[in-house]
């Protein structure tokens, strides 16, 4: 269960959120805030790591303004980036929490406000490339195994005022020059990109893991690149977690998970700690057969509810997402050893693994042969049987 329960804390939701929305002020008390924005990075680093080895969970990830305060004067932010991500080296050592990933926020600061690497002015292209660069010299440093991109603001509002084949243009560029940096001082580890298809952009560019493939693919990023599937984005795709889960695994391109979930009701981002133990075990039947998720990991990109205020609600939420994962693993285990869901999914598929079916997959039959083949079948009704596999389903899970 270790192997495949690799549990990181994400550094935003849990340390930085406060509960402010758009229609309300900060709910949640932090004990350790500082006034001085220095002083109160380091104090945030102990109450995490803190956080981190109390509840067990071996890895973390983080944006560099969560752990480091932005500045507006580039070099004021890169030389308290690298002050402040030695702090986290010294705390990494002394509890033997691992970085899964970080990335760089490019969408918060109103620079990005028409994008980052999509932006139609080539000076905000440029400012955002300092703070990735200096994400990856930090990710090296602290020996991270992968590296996000979640491109928040790369998309678009209106094409009234967008060129939207040149801003995939840079955002192609943009991300190969990223890998071949990251590569040239030693990052082995996987680049990934998050899809998600809006919010705050209207139409963004990595919409699901379907689209985000075709673009790698296309620019010929595949080698390097594999996707980070966060739930509640594939949900506002209209997709089921699973759905995008299976998508990069058929394509040798699952890198990481963000396990959260949504509610069905609204149509936002709710980042709501996981607890539906049917989406888990979905998603742990896609993982496994998978082979895992390599060096790629369960980050629990989720928050408290605004309303859960006390400091204890943060530990069990976390504590009920990795007992809601665990179970769906046990689950989706005993899934694949019995074998039924796979064994009525081959016997569905057996027409192709003989004959003309066989000869049709391996590409040795022309389509008029297939065509004439068409006026001589018999075609017999055979049931999906979907209320059957439900009831099945439940019954691993209920008994
Ligand atoms: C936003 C989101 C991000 C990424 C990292 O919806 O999921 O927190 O995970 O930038
Ligand atoms: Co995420």
């Amino acid at each position: 269960m270790e192997e495949h329960l690799r549990f990181a804390t994400a550094y935003w939701h849990s340390f930085c959120a406060d509960g402010t929305d758009p229609f309300g002020s900060a709910t949640m008390d932090f004990p350790f805030r500082k006034s001085d924005a220095y002083a109160n990075a380091i104090a945030k680093a102990d109450a995490a790591f803190e956080f981190f080895t109390k509840l067990g969970t071996p890895y973390y990830c983080f944006h560099d303004v969560d752990a480091s305060p932005n500045s507006e004067d580039p070099s004021v932010y890169e030389k308290t980036l690298g002050k402040v991500s030695d702090e986290l080296l010294a705390r990494q050592k002394a509890s033997g929490i691992k970085l899964l990933w970080n990335t760089a926020n490019v969408f918060t600061h109103p620079f990005y406000m028409n994008g980052a690497a999509t932006n139609p002015d080539f000076n905000v292209v440029a400012r955002a490339a300092v703070q990735v660069k200096n994400s990856l010299d930090v990710n090296v440093k602290l020996g991270g195994q992968n590296y996000v991109f979640w491109g928040g603001r790369e998309g678009y509002m209106s094409l009234l005022n967008t060129d939207m084949k040149r801003e995939q243009e840079h955002l192609a560029r943009f991300l190969t020059m990223a890998r071949d940096y990251g590569r040239s001082i030693g990052f082995t580890g996987t680049f990934l990109i998050e899809p998600k298809p809006m919010e705050p952009s209207k139409h963004q560019y990595d919409y699901d893991a379907a689209t985000t493939i075709g673009f790698l693919k296309n620019w010929g990023l595949d080698k390097d690149f594999k996707c980070n599937i966060e739930a509640n984005h594939a949900s506002l795709a209209g997709h089921t977690f699973d759905h995008d889960l299976q998508v990069c695994a058929d394509n040798g391109m699952l890198g990481s998970v963000d396990a959260n979930q949504g509610d069905s009701i609204n149509g936002w981002d709710t980042d709501e700690f996981p607890t539906d133990v049917y989406s888990t075990t979905l998603a742990m039947l896609v993982i496994l057969r998978n082979g895992g998720l390599g060096n790629g990991g369960l980050n629990f990109d989720a928050k408290r509810r605004r309303n859960s205020t006390d400091l204890e609600d943060l530990f069990i939420g976390h504590i009920g997402g990795m007992d809601s994962f665990a179970l769906g693993l046990e689950v989706a285990n005993n899934i694949i050893e019995e074998g039924l869901f796979d064994s009525f999914v081959k016997e569905r598929y057996a027409s192709f693994d003989t004959g003309d079916g066989k000869k049709f997959e391996a590409g040795s039959m022309d389509f008029a042969t297939l065509a004439a083949l068409g006026k001589t079948v018999q075609i017999e009704k055979r049931s999906g049987k979907q209320e059957y596999l439900n009831n099945l389903l439940n019954s691993y899970l209920f008994g």
